[in-house]
């Protein structure tokens, strides 16, 4: 595929203010780089490259001079194209002055107005719920919709936008969407009837201070704003941030890293609140939009070849949605491996259908493409409300692969920490909270009564030999808690002979 980044239009619209960004925003550029396969393309993930297109035998990322010599000097071929992040910023930011507004494109302020008047107007159907609050306190808002009487259970579907700060349209779509559900509610019939037996949940933008940094500093921007404690580079990329088998693949652990996922899994306020937003209301659904490349994404993304038991599910509702935004329908995985992303965690830990868009064919398309873009993907989103009231989720992965990767979640946790310098009394809180859930978590899976058979220690007694000394050292509180508990089933009442055998192998774990 070819990348036009075409003369925007709304450059004129748009003033910013150019000097304080300047010195943290790199001079990043789009780059194009040869790969041989699936090999070269992971290779790239995981040294945390912002890949931007995956096309045949070449990847575009956006990069800057000090990545770019690392990137050849890992063997890749670069080579620049000639839309820089320096040229964009000169068409954005021509007076130096603060934007008062972004064209046609919403702005943050513009868009939570939007929400509100909305809701005003269509009090019986829409309400503004305050998700929680970003980074450098702004609130994160979601727009709910639904005409099915209060207390009567209708299938739930979230659509949200603006993870990426660069990627306007996202927040353009979701927006559309609710003009559509509330506007033509009472006119068309299909969609009466599917307010009437839907809840929908809007929330266009998932990540303020990064949407405003985009609009009004540095248009490439990409994460949020965290501040990184104190840390010359700023920003948590919020797709790497989510909790479902944080690790590193296709992440980075520097701050400096457009890829960097933060310091532990939900650090961020912005996830956070898409979390406990997920976590209550149990979504049959949700669509995470973001630009771009034509694409629908379904899970998996954090590794190859996994186990899928929705696969077909997905592929068939995505074909549904793909007739009518033309879309082509992937696997995660199949573009980049990446983990912490939004869909990974929708479908693995609350069972939610959950796709990722990659709309458009730039990050910022004309203002004068937004109403086409809007159009499709509205109408594909219809198709999912409307699939919604019909399908489910199957399940989630087996015990064995789980237990497998909250191993290498905790092994991972621990590296992290102990790079941070971080102890059990001090260190970063969600780093330490991620260590705790992890470790019980795996508890909760392995305990006696949880394994009548066995099968899970034998699991269990698999990973840790095969780890090496450092990840093993950081499995031995749950293999010493889990020798307790043996312990003290092997003394009860009940006396299970079993379990004192069970208590000697992990005995023996412990003394690798
Ligand atoms: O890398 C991302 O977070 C998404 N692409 S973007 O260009 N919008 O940044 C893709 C997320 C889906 N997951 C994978 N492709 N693994
Ligand atoms: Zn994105």
């Amino acid at each position: 595929m070819k990348i036009t980044l075409l003369p925007v239009l709304l450059m004129s619209l748009v003033a910013l203010v150019a000097a304080p960004a300047l010195a943290e925003a790199p001079d990043d550029y789009l780059a194009t780089v040869a790969v041989a396969g699936r090999t070269d393309v992971e290779r790239l993930a995981n040294l945390g490259v912002d890949i931007a297109e995956v096309g045949d035998g070449v990847v575009t990322i956006v990069t800057r001079p000090a990545d770019q010599a690392q990137l050849e000097a890992a063997g890749f071929a670069v080579t620049p194209t000639r839309e820089s992040a320096a040229s964009l910023r000169a068409r954005f930011a021509p007076d130096g002055k603060a934007a008062a507004d972004a064209g046609l494109y919403h702005t943050y302020a513009e868009a939570c107005a939007e929400m509100r008047d909305l809701a005003q107007a269509h009090p019986k159907l829409a309400k503004v719920e305050i998700l929680g609050k970003s980074f450098e306190g702004r609130e994160i808002l979601a727009l709910r919709i639904s005409g099915a009487p209060a207390g009567k259970k209708v299938p739930k579907v979230l659509v949200a936008g603006m993870h990426h700060a660069r990627e306007w349209m996202t927040v353009e779509v979701p927006l559309a969407l609710a003009q559509e559900l509330l506007g033509k509610y009472g006119k068309d019939e299909r969609i009466t009837r599917l307010v009437n037996e839907r809840a929908v949940h809007i929330v266009p933008i998932v990540n303020p201070d990064g949407h405003i940094w985009s609009q009004t500093q540095y248009s490439y921007w990409r994460k949020n704003r965290n501040d990184n404690n104190g840390n010359k580079a700023k920003g948590v990329d919020p797709n790497r941030n989510y909790g479902y088998q944080w690790g590193t693949v296709g992440a980075s652990t520097s701050p400096s890293s457009d890829t960097y996922h933060g310091t532990g899994p939900f650090s961020e306020p912005c996830t956070q609140a898409i979390k406990r937003l997920a976590e209550r209301e149990k979504f049959v659904a949700d669509v995470t939009i973001h630009s771009y490349g034509q694409l629908i994404l379904y899970p998996w993304s954090y590794a190859y070849n996994q186990n899928n038991p929705d696969r077909d599910l997905f592929l068939k509702l995505g074909a549904e949605m793909a007739k009518h935004n033309g879309c082509t329908v992937k696997e995660s995985c199949d573009l980049y491996p990446a983990m912490g992303d939004t869909s990974d965690f929708m479908y693995g830990q609350t069972a939610s259908l959950s796709f990722t868009y990659e709309i458009c064919r730039q990050f910022i398309p004309a203002e004068s493409e937004i109403a086409r873009f809007c159009a499709d993907n509205t109408k594909a989103l219809l198709a999912l409300i409307e699939a919604a009231g019909a399908v489910h989720a199957r399940a989630h992965p087996d015990y064995a692969t789980a237990l497998r990767f909250r191993a290498h979640q905790l092994a991972h946790l621990a590296g992290v920490a102990e790079k941070l310098g971080a102890t059990e009394a001090a260190g970063p809180k969600a780093l330490l909270s991620a260590l705790d859930e992890t470790r019980s978590a795996m508890l909760a899976e392995t305990r006696p009564a949880a394994d009548a058979a066995g099968d899970r220690l034998a699991e269990l007694s698999a990973i840790a030999r095969g780890f090496d000394p450092p990840a093993r050292a950081a499995l031995r509180p749950v293999l010493q808690e889990l020798k307790n508990a043996y312990l003290q089933e092997a003394s009860s009442a009940r006396g299970a002979k079993g379990a004192a055998e069970r208590a000697r192998t992990l005995d023996e774990l412990l003394a690798l």
